[in-house]
């Protein structure tokens, strides 16, 4: 059967790749872009776009029937610290959204749903070195709080309705084609497009805060694996630990420094370091390793290569 795949948030950070791996894979006129404004040149050259509001379940009802999609990954939300700052919005965009796909998973209007979850299920009282798959959750933030939720719902709508639902706990995400918005592991990225204008940084992190990371391409790597991966392998429908490597900011300032000898970080921690502390160090993906082979490729020095060539 052809697949006609549609991305909702195709134009932030995971979206933007996302959407241009998928059409490489799977040719641009069978992946459908969306989000609520336009996205960059080469996104909205390469094949179909629409404006899209994800909380809107008639017009995305209306988008899936004329494209005749039967995939969906649903990349929009609000991340962690603007989170903090609109609980309600945040609350309302990353429950209301997930719920308008489930149901249409549901009633069999798609067959197969991406949706993506993050470490900041996890909560104060979560061991912090090599967090398990299942462990104490209790997140203490809104967009933690929308994330458990969001999996419980995920798992309910499996079991209940089989919808083939598939999920990854991403950790912070480190790229250069599509800057980040609103998250607490933004300054990861932030740093290198800082490093090279000014040659130095203010990270907004205490320096020994660890926190888990990936390079993107790992992390599309790791999406459209999943998603290709048979049913029976697909154990956990909740979402899956996911882990690439993790440091510290002073550690990203050295790594910086191996190529950039004069670059110059400082610290002033503000109200996202209580979000940092409340977060894993490390994450244990033995899951995902076991159930769909899932292997890192980028550690921290790969990455800073990769990030200073392409950013330069
Ligand atoms: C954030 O910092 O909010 C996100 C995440 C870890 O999910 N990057």
């Amino acid at each position: 059967m052809q697949k006609y795949i549609l991305i909702i948030g195709a134009c932030g950070q995971i979206g933007t790749e996302l959407t241009m791996a998928l059409r490489e894979k799977h040719g641009n006129d069978n992946v459908i872009a969306s989000d609520i404004r336009e996205g960059n040149d080469s996104l909205m050259e390469s094949g179909p776009f629409e404006i899209l509001d994800a909380t809107d379940y008639d017009a995305l009802e209306e988008v899936i029937a004329y494209y005749e999609i039967n995939e969906v990954y649903l990349m929009a939300a609000m991340l962690s610290a603007t989170a903090e700052k609109f609980p309600m919005r945040a609350w309302n965009l990353n429950m209301n959204s997930l719920f308008n796909v489930l149901n249409l998973g549901k009633e069999k209007k798609i067959d197969k749903i991406f949706w993506p979850s993050s470490i900041a299920v996890f909560g104060p009282n979560t061991p912090k070195e090599n967090t398990a798959q299942n462990t104490v959750m209790e997140p203490s933030t809104v967009y933690g709080i929308s994330k458990q939720s969001g999996e419980r719902w995920c798992e309910y709508y499996f079991n209940k309705f089989d919808v083939d639902v598939r999920s990854i706990r991403y950790p912070g995400l480190i790229s250069w084609k599509t800057m980040p918005g609103g998250g607490t592991t933004d300054y990861a990225v932030e740093i290198y497009h800082k490093a090279l204008s000014e040659g130095a940084y203010t990270c907004f992190l205490k320096k020994d805060t660890a926190l888990p990371m990936m390079f993107m391409d790992d992390a599309i790597r790791a999406t459209m694996q999943l998603m290709e991966a048979d049913d029976d392998s697909i154990k956990v429908r909740s979402s899956y630990n996911l882990s690439g490597m993790s440091f510290t900011p002073e550690e990203m300032a050295k790594s910086v420094q191996e190529k950039l000898p004069s670059f110059k970080m400082s610290y002033e921690p503000d109200f996202r370091q209580a979000i940092a502390d409340s977060w894993p160090s490390s994450i244990d993906d033995t899951n995902a390793r076991e159930d769909w082979d899932w292997k890192t490729e980028f550690d921290l020095k790969r990455t800073t290569y990769e990030m200073l060539r392409n950013l330069k």
